[in-house]
């Protein structure tokens, strides 16, 4: 295996405007790579830690100078000119060299971006695609592309909180390509802002994603809207295009109850209001139904939507090992968000994809809601073969990035997209 002559970082800015860090690897061989991180907004406790300088003076303290001095002085020093066996050897190394449960010490902002630029100077090295690679990672063959779910409306945390729940998705299912899906997401959204200016009287504004934050007073204001936006971009909804939600319910979770748009509601009639929208709007996909701290709910809100949509669990099992077997253990989910930064290696992602793959669960490989123009989620989403691909809205040059690389892809491979998890 190569060896790593250098590491250094960097910090840069992400889609927020908010610092994260870049890494670049240069190998012994010569071959030379760099990779970033995101960072989320609406983050589960149980997260890896991010690195952040605390200097009220830089950017409100968000700073990642110290992550980005981490990668050129501890990391470059414990790591360069040793041998490593691969990636899983290498991202011990750095797990051993951090000495923390939740890589608070080095930072997993720092660590990941070592652990995906190694990854991508790997590729480079051996003279392949990076979705090869990460597919070489886990000894399998990629051989299909992901369906895309698309952000197409956004409340609570990524907008105004004029909503209680996160997203609304619009997930195409009648289109067989890559290309198809975002022509009729493009569709979907040009129809919506035009909705919106008509019904609101207010321009299109973006949320974090590049998603609309319409001025709807609840969830099911917003579903209806996705509905209509759907028709009146001429297609057919629970036939052309399917939606999916997050409800990102661990952020307006308060003592027991959940505080949706105005209402107090325990966990049974969270659970109801959920089965509801199910009987109403054509939703394939619920994430965060529940509360992260829900624990004892989760099997009965996956139980009431089993075989109709995927109970998927994000704030729930922040992409770690341990709280996934949990969930399993329970039958509290039946997919997983993967979300490489939530956990800090690709190792231990790699772990938690497994993990869910042997339990039968679905797979949706996310990216945060503060990204930046690296597009290696895209391959990663390829390479690992996971189901569905959540990657923000249709706008904005971090989420396109993703887009135009999964293009770029399917121009080359002629892949056909991921068939939808089995529904009764
Ligand atoms: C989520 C993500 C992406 P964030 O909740 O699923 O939409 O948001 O990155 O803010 O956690
Ligand atoms: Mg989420």
């Amino acid at each position: 295996m190569p060896k790593i002559e250098r590491l250094s970082g960097r910090e840069i800015l992400d889609s927020r405007g908010r610092p994260t860090v870049l890494a670049t690897c240069l190998l012994d061989g010569g071959a030379l790579a760099s990779a970033s991180v995101p960072s989320g907004a609406s983050t589960g406790t149980a997260e890896a830690f991010e690195l952040r300088d605390g200097d009220d003076r830089r950017y409100r303290g968000l700073g990642c100078r110290r992550a980005a001095i981490n990668i050129s002085g501890v990391l470059h020093d414990a790591l360069s000119r040793k041998s490593f066996s691969g990636q899983a050897a290498l991202d011990q190394a750095m797990i051993a060299l951090d000495g923390t449960p939740n890589k608070s010490n080095i930072g997993a902002n720092a660590i990941l971006a070592v652990s995906v630029a190694y990854a991508r100077a790997c590729a480079v090295q051996k003279g392949v695609p990076l979705y090869q690679h990460f597919a070489d990672l886990m000894h399998a063959d990629a051989n299909k592309l992901p369906r895309l779910t698309i952000n197409l409306f956004s409340g609570g945390k990524h907008a105004g909180q004029q909503v209680s729940v996160q997203d609304v998705l619009i997930i195409p299912m009648s289109a067989s390509t890559i290309d198809e899906v975002l022509v009729s997401a493009s569709d979907v959204y040009q129809a919506a802002a035009d909705l919106i200016l008509h019904k609101y009287g207010m321009r299109l504004l973006t949320a974090d994603e590049g998603g609309l934050a319409p001025p709807c007073r609840s969830a099911e204001e917003m579903l209806e809207l996705a509905i209509k936006a759907i028709q009146q971009a001429g297609y057919r909804p629970g036939k052309d295009i399917f939606l999916g939600i997050d409800v990102a319910a661990s952020h307006f979770y308060r003592e027991h109850r959940y505080h949706k748009d105005g209402e107090v509601l325990d966990s049974a009639a969270m659970i109801q209001t959920i089965t509801q929208w199910l009987e109403l709007y054509p939703i394939l996909s619920v994430e965060d139904g529940l509360a992260e701290d829900d624990w004892q709910n989760w099997p009965s809100l996956r139980r009431a939507i089993a075989g109709r949509a995927l109970t998927l669990g994000d704030d729930l099992l922040c992409t770690n090992p341990r709280r996934i077997l949990r969930a399993i253990e329970v039958s509290a989910c039946d997919a997983l968000l993967l979300k490489v930064n939530q956990i800090g290696t690709l190792t231990e992602a790699l772990e938690a994809y497994q993990q869910a793959r042997a339990a039968g669960w679905a797979v949706t490989l996310s990216v945060r809601s503060g990204e930046t123009e690296d597009n290696w989620a895209a391959d990663l989403a390829v390479g690992w073969g996971a189901d569905q691909f959540k990657n923000g809205s249709i706008r904005q040059s971090e989420r396109l990035a993703k887009y135009n690389r999964l293009l770029e892809i399917e121009e080359s491979t002629h892949w056909p997209l991921a068939a939808w998890p089995r529904r009764s």
